[in-house]
């Protein structure tokens, strides 16, 4: 990574803290990513951005700043980008995968929520997060309790704006939601100074839908037996699609799918055939959280798919591009949004179908059911998913747990086992 010591001390960051955590991280890529045989060469990219996490990116934002540009930060995948970008700000998603930040978000939450709330907490407490830092503001939402009560606590640290979201899907739960992405449109209006016009609306809704269809085509690969990724670095790719610059990021993986399609029509794979196919399904898995398809594909099993908010969540849906006024436009962005899957919701029959759909797409041999720790409605969520898939004969495992490494070695004799079980 390049010098940004000035950059960083300018954003107000705990340097000393910083440097901690950047030692921590190349060691880990290097054993997670690194070591794998065979990878294709475009995920060069990918590896670059990673190599400059805390650089490259945050001094592009920071210029986009010193042009009158302002940053606006996120935590789930119902903040609609579509607004954000359409006001001339540049919205990017604040990861909160690592368990570095923890321990800070345990200084004024209780230690039994789930790790990617005081992981979004304690990213900020401890100044160490240069994305935080650049933000002019951060959006929650009222998804689970955990959140919603936790964003009480981070605004008296940065500026925050909660969206709420309906738990439900009813018609009027639908006319609440547009009348909060209607509130949403004036916030930014109001911060950026710039207001919202149907065209530059127009021109958000095509560009996150082009981030979609990429990433939908760079699943897509995924489908054939010979697999031509690995789950690892497609997760990989979806993490960094939630702050890298939009254009860059389409682009390059772009030219990632041409390579991954040319290599199905040559038959090329990453893992021998006959590896067991496995869908993750459950909570998100934000940088870099990597733990658990490094366990599944260090013990002999390949993640085709993953359903969950780093994963089919993010990309499944266009926001459809016939909207002709900011009305029909914002309605447009409502249907799409609440099409996503999210176990906050009550009924939620609509993931269970998701995941047997991708099942069958995506040729699995087998689900891990993933939850955070402490994370309720996913915890809950999973005895309808375990019925339905035992219904159609498809073996499931749960794993529980944190981003700390204290189980890694339990969780893999779980899952070699269950993956000894599907072969
Ligand atoms: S749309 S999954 S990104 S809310 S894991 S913090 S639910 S206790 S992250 Fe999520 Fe939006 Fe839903 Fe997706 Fe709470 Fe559960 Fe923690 Fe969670």
């Amino acid at each position: 990574m390049g010098d940004y010591y000035n950059m960083w001390k300018n954003l107000d960051m705990d340097l000393e803290k910083h440097d901690q955590l950047c030692e921590i991280l190349p060691e880990f890529y290097e054993e997670v990513y690194l070591s794998q045989q065979n990878r294709p060469d475009a995920m060069n990219y990918f590896n670059f951005v990673i190599s400059e996490i805390h650089g490259l990116r945050v001094e592009e934002l920071v210029n986009h700043k010193k042009q009158g540009g302002k940053i606006i930060g996120s935590f789930c995948v119902f903040v609609p980008d579509e607004i954000t970008f359409a006001a001339g700000a540049i919205g990017i998603g604040l990861c909160a995968g690592s368990q570095f930040w923890v321990p800070d978000g345990e200084r004024v939450l209780p230690r039994n929520i789930c790790p990617l709330i005081k992981a979004s907490i304690g990213a900020k407490l401890s100044a160490t997060c240069p994305y935080y830092q650049a933000c002019n503001m951060v959006v929650g939402e009222t998804t689970c309790d955990g959140k919603k009560k936790a964003w009480e606590i981070l605004k008296d640290y940065i500026p925050v704006h909660v969206m709420d979201l309906p738990q439900m899907k009813r018609e009027k739960n639908k006319e609440a939601w547009i009348d909060e992405i209607y509130s949403y449109k004036s916030k930014v209006e109001e911060l950026t100074g710039n207001i919202i016009t149907s065209e530059k609306l127009k021109e958000s809704i095509e560009l996150v839908n082009k981030k979609r269809k990429v990433l939908k085509r760079l699943y897509n690969t995924r489908k054939f037996p010979q697999l031509p990724i690995s789950g690892k670095d497609a997760l990989l790719v979806t993490q960094i699609a939630f702050y890298d610059d939009p254009e860059r990021f389409i682009s390059k993986t772009e030219e990632l799918c041409d390579e991954l399609e040319k290599r199905i029509e040559e038959g090329v794979g990453v893992f021998p055939s006959g590896t067991p196919r496995l869908l993750v399904a459950g909570t998100p898995m934000a940088i870099p959280f990597w733990k658990l398809h490094h366990i599944i594909e260090t013990s002999g099993g390949a993640v085709v798919c993953e359903e969950t908010c780093t994963g089919t969540r993010y990309f499944e849906n266009l926001v459809a591009e016939n909207g002709e006024d900011l009305d029909s436009q914002i309605r447009n962005i409502a249907d799409r949004y609440l099409k996503i899957n999210c176990a906050c919701f009550t009924p939620n029959h609509g993931r269970v179908d998701d995941i047997l759909r991708l099942v069958q797409d995506y040729k699995v041999d087998g689900v891990v059911y993933f939850s955070l720790q402490f994370c309720h409605t996913y915890n809950i969520e999973y005895l309808k998913v375990e019925k339905a898939l035992k219904q159609e004969g498809i073996p499931i495992i749960k794993i529980e747990t944190d981003y700390s490494d204290q189980d890694t070695e339990q969780i893999k004799t779980r899952v070699e086992a269950f993956i000894e079980m599907i072969k």
